[in-house]
């Protein structure tokens, strides 16, 4: 008697049994991509804050993000000066 209620309970054990592996594989399944998330948020948060030419200035606030340039021109080197008299000419050729 004893021996025939246990071998009646083997289906309900096993079918136990699935239902905990079936709820560990969602749970990790759902931690996974929540993992995942936050890999994202880093990566944003990381791209926000990357400074490709290293001047210092985050590329998000770079207007020239490839070039390094001055933080008073937004991370731009300045626009090359057009000499307008013989002097600033001489000094751009180094004759003076
Ligand atoms: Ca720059």
């Amino acid at each position: 008697m004893k021996n025939k209620k246990s071998v009646e309970a083997m289906p309900m054990i096993i079918i136990a049994f699935v239902l905990a592996a079936l709820m560990f594989i969602i749970i990790a399944a759902i931690q996974t991509d929540l993992l995942r998330g936050g890999g994202k948020e880093t990566d944003r948060l990381q791209l926000s804050t990357r400074d490709f030419d290293g001047d210092g200035i985050a590329d998000a606030f770079d207007d020239c993000p490839c070039d390094a340039g001055k933080r008073e021109n937004r991370g731009c080197n300045p626009p090359p000066t057009i000499p307008t008299t013989k002097e600033e000419c001489d000094q751009m050729r180094g004759l003076v």
